[in-house]
């Protein structure tokens, strides 16, 4: 009779606990156990002009409603000519029956911000200095939106890459400002708040020195900012960044800490490249506190990045059956993954 070893979060299949969305992940470490394939494909990372008269977003462009960019020289933020809200719709709301058929109008409104004159650039391409002035329109953005009477919530976020359905290679993200909270805004509050006043401490800032104390998946840290995977990473290499003081929204964070956080961003884009020497996609969002008129001392700004690779530069983790209708799943621990971007080199493979 074999002796059933102890329990080794490396070796055994377990759950872990998401604090932020009260959600748990499989985790299947036994699985990783099989020999690692960094592919790298030729042509994965093509060549770009850093002008395409085609392109919507360059400078001196038209775009597809008629509106011509300005020759703008750093960002450039416009209202998005296919808004998925409007600031004008009309107000409804109605329960159905019994309570099962529940609708409710919805008004926003959405822009793109686009990141950089060059078509040719990313986000790990750019200098800190440049990243500083996307985060620089990033608060006064999120400033300008939420202040506005119907605006309860600011949603900024970035789609990277034709894997994750951007329809343009120019640098740009969008931002979708709104009357509600989205659904995993409006769950991650609900256990900030249940923490703080249970602890009465910020449950991220809690997290974050445990990360720093602990040390095993932390990947850049300065003064300001931390970049890690979080111990319940869902996607492979999914990746969070997060201030080391309690702040709530990226308007409270100062000139200098901005500056740390450009510096956050670039390393870990960087990091992100050098992994299969591509373009790396992800979805990037930023969550803050509503911008409901409320206090939200509870709330810990922070940037989610969700890349889909797994393998390859083509080779993406799907989040299929069992993911779908079950619970998210992953093979490879955080602290692996954590550790495979720690190793990599802090210069981008290609200048
Ligand atoms: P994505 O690449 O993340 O899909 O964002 C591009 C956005 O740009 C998309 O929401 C908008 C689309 O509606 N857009 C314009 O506002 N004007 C255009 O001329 C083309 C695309
Ligand atoms: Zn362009």
């Amino acid at each position: 009779m074999s002796a059933i070893a102890p329990f080794n979060p490396k070796d055994h299949p377990h759950r872990r606990f998401n604090p932020l969305t009260d959600e748990w992940v499989l985790v299947s470490p036994h699985r990783a156990k099989r020999p690692w394939q960094g592919q790298v494909e030729d042509g994965a990372d093509e060549d770009r002009p850093s002008y395409d008269p085609q392109c919507y977003l360059c400078p001196g462009n038209e775009r597809v409603g008629g509106e011509k960019n300005p020759q703008y020289p750093s960002t450039y933020v416009f209202d998005n000519d296919f808004m998925s809200i409007l600031p004008d719709s009309p107000l409804h709301e109605e329960n159905g029956p019994g309570g099962l058929m529940r609708l409710r109008s919805e008004r926003g409104l959405c822009r793109v911000i686009v990141f950089s004159p060059r078509h040719d650039l990313t986000l790990a391409q750019m200098s800190a200095d440049e990243i500083k002035t996307v985060v620089d329109l990033w608060a006064s953005q999120y400033q300008e939106l939420g202040a506005m009477d119907f605006i309860n919530h600011v949603m900024i976020f970035e789609n990277k890459g034709a894997m994750m359905g951007c329809s343009n290679p120019h640098p740009h993200g969008q931002i979708w400002a709104q009357e509600s909270i989205p659904n995993l805004p409006a769950k991650e509050l609900i256990a900030q708040k249940r923490y703080f006043e249970t602890n009465g401490r910020s449950l991220l800032v809690d997290y974050v020195e445990a990360e720093i104390e602990l040390d095993e998946r932390i990947l850049f840290k300065n003064d300001a900012f931390v970049a890690l995977v979080p111990f319940w990473a869902v996607w492979p290499f999914e990746t969070m960044i997060l201030p080391r003081r309690a702040v709530s929204t990226i308007t409270d964070v100062s000139a200098e800490e901005r500056r740390d956080l450009a510096d956050v961003i670039r390393r870990l884009t960087i990091k992100y490249d050098n992994l299969f020497k591509t373009r790396f996609p992800y979805s990037m969002g930023i969550h803050q506190a509503p911008t409901d008129g409320g206090a939200y001392p509870e709330v810990q700004l922070h940037w989610h990045f969700l890349p889909p690779l797994l393998r390859s530069a083509t080779v993406k983790k799907f989040q299929v059956g069992y993911e779908l209708t079950g619970e998210p799943q992953r093979d490879l621990t955080a602290e692996q993954a954590a550790q495979r971007l720690i190793e990599l080199p802090e210069e981008r493979y290609r200048p």
